[in-house]
């Protein structure tokens, strides 16, 4: 076994670790857990992570939840083209995933739970999730218009971190056409060879 355990599913928000342990090329065991078998709350995993949640990774002695948090870890242990070079930009990559995940997951789940039939939210709910998404998508549509990736020219964890979270919405249909520069952002990072193995690992777990 390899000396990272990645904990979860594809079909869960372990991709995102998944994604970013493809990108780095190391070696890692995908531990299955899979949610919608209520395996989160068997076989110990509880004493693991206690919110019950994937993913979770081992690393060595290592034990580290929350998934965005992991790929930090993981680009800063591993460094290359995704690793942050200056503190600032780690604090920018920080800054990137924080903002992910207060002004854009919430709403972007609401979106793909609808999609995927996990939930049947009302139109109401539906409507207050899209208009909220506006804010938060503009300000990367303004920031994406003088750079091609979020610190700069180059595809790094920040990218990987946000573009995780977004990928909710192509996925749940949402109309990214008022935002030509995510758009075109988003379609960069999904094309990269890592996200795209990721994308038929999930493809292919679908279809069992
Ligand atoms: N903020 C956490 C959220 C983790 C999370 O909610 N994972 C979902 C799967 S995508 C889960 O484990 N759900 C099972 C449950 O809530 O019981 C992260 O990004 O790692």
């Amino acid at each position: 076994m390899s000396d990272l355990i990645i904990y979860g599913t594809v079909i869960s928000r372990a991709s995102r670790t998944l994604w970013m342990a493809e990108e780095l090329g190391i070696d890692y065991t995908l531990e299955k857990v899979d949610i919608h078998k209520g395996e989160q709350h068997q076989g110990g995993y509880d004493a693991l992570n206690p919110n019950a949640r994937v993913p979770t990774i081992k690393d060595g002695d290592l034990v580290l939840f929350e998934s965005l948090a992991i790929n930090l870890y993981l680009a800063k242990k591993h460094g290359g083209p995704l690793a942050a070079k200056t503190p600032e930009d780690e604090a920018r990559a920080i800054q990137w995933s924080m903002w992910a995940l207060t002004e854009v997951e919430d709403n972007s789940v609401v979106l793909i739970q609808k999609a995927m039939g996990i939930k049947d939210h009302d139109q109401s709910v539906m409507d207050a999730a899209i208009g909220a998404l506006v804010r938060p998508l503009k300000v990367l549509e303004g920031v994406l218009s003088d750079r091609d990736y979020l610190l700069g020219s180059d595809f790094t964890v920040a990218d990987l971190n946000v573009a995780a979270v977004l990928g909710a919405l192509p996925r749940a249909k949402f109309d990214l056409s008022p935002y030509p520069k995510i758009a075109a952002w988003l379609t960069a990072c999904n094309a990269r060879p890592a996200a795209k193995r990721v994308g038929e690992m999930r493809v292919a777990a679908m279809k069992k």
